[in-house]
């Protein structure tokens, strides 16, 4: 055998077993999710024809042609009855892209279909785009909310980091044709995780916003904003009401930002979101849950302390280590929840909950007091409770 056929050989079975691996629950855990064995989506998931020219002669040594970094922060959706993702997917040059994988269970064998998104540009085209939220609104379309990244025109000569993110907006029927249309407009001068509510709100679409003052500082904007817009055509949010505040000595105490469209539950809307704390050791994202009022869109209604959800293990190293990052959850016809979320920037893994659950885990967890005495008084009101049993 040459060695094109070697290695073809090989790598087409590593692939298969890998693509074809069964994935299951992680023992106990907190009674809260269930978090899986294996990631969903790694690098490696990224098909041979993505990575290969498979001609063997133009590529005798069939070495990799476009070298995949990294598959992470996914946007998620049912459609048609699969579990789809519209993954960031990180080339070994830095940019990022979206493609869509599917899986007919949403736990394991997750394929990337053929072809990556080809993403429409408007009239100044993207540096990067990232991190797509996808939500099925009652209007009819599907849309995909994502950053875009520019180097900032005002960068001074030499400064080759300074960069503005704003909200880019396309729109799709079959997740494969897709329509740019014109970026968000905000008070903000930069905006990332922006995510579109999926009902009208008095006639108007509702966004998510995170007003922020420089590429990676929330500064004085921080926060999760919300705002509203008549048309998506020209989507103008003229003002962002501070839902989901940043606070001294939190998880979400530097910045923090809305994951994936909320949840509706008889109670109230179900929000994902990460927080961002600062350490020694660099920026520490995690994720947690609050909940907002039906009719106010703007009232939390209930927020457990702390995390939700934080990178362990393995979770823990990657190319932005210490990171748990999500912006897309499913919610199927039983009640499943789907929860996808990436760990340090690098692969993507889901955990399973139910609404019932994480709505008992959202009305009967304790809020924060902001002082450790204040915790030490929920901790003896627990432990009281438990020893008159
Ligand atoms: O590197 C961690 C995350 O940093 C950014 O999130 P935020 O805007 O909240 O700081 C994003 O670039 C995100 O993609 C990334 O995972």
């Amino acid at each position: 055998m040459t060695t094109f056929e070697n290695r073809f050989s090989a790598l087409t079975k590593a692939y298969e077993e890998l693509l074809g691996r069964k994935n299951s629950k992680v023992a106990l855990g907190n009674g809260i999710y269930d978090k899986y064995e294996f990631p969903i989506l790694t690098a490696e998931h990224a098909p041979l024809i993505w990575r290969y020219d498979l001609n063997p002669l133009t590529n005798p040594y069939l070495m990799e042609r476009f070298g995949i970094n990294a598959t992470f922060n996914s946007g998620a959706i049912k459609f048609n009855g699969k579990f789809i993702l519209a993954v960031r997917v990180e080339g070994m040059d830095r940019k990022s892209f979206f493609a869509i994988a599917e899986s007919p269970n949403g736990i394991d064998n997750f394929k990337f279909w053929d072809f990556p998104i080809t993403m429409p540009e408007t009239d100044i085209p993207d540096g990067n785009v990232y991190d797509m939220r996808l939500v099925a609104h009652e209007d009819g379309w599907i849309y995909g909310l994502f950053c875009t990244e520019r180097k900032d025109p005002n960068a001074k000569k030499g400064d080759e980091s300074s960069a503005i993110a704003q909200c880019g907006i396309a729109r799709t029927k079959d997740l494969k044709t897709w329509e740019r249309l014109p970026d968000l407009k905000t008070p903000s001068p930069q905006q990332r995780n922006v995510v579109l509510h999926p009902e009208f709100v008095s006639g108007k679409y509702a966004l998510y916003t995170r007003p922020q003052d420089g590429f990676i500082e929330a500064g004085t904007g921080g926060g999760i904003g919300l705002g509203f817009t008549d048309s998506m055509m020209n989507a103008n949010v003229e003002k962002e009401y501070i839902v989901d505040e940043k606070h001294y000595h939190t998880v979400y105490e530097v910045k923090n930002g809305q994951g994936p469209a909320p949840l509706k539950t008889p109670k109230g809307w179900l929000h994902l979101a990460h927080g961002v704390r600062n350490t020694a050791a660099g920026l520490r994202y995690v994720l947690y849950v609050f909940m907002t009022d039906l009719v106010d869109l703007t009232k939390v209604i209930y927020k457990p302390a702390g995390y939700f959800i934080a990178p362990e293990g393995n979770e823990r190293v990657g190319d932005v280590s210490n990171v748990a990052f999500s912006n897309g959850w499913i919610l199927d016809e039983d009640g499943t929840v789907f929860i996808y979320y990436a760990s340090s920037d690098t692969r993507m893994h889901v955990a399973t909950s139910t609404l019932d659950k994480l709505m008992d885990y959202c009305i009967n967890t304790p809020s924060d007091g902001f002082r450790s005495a204040t915790s030490v008084e929920r901790l003896k009101n627990i432990i009281e409770k438990n020893l008159a049993l």
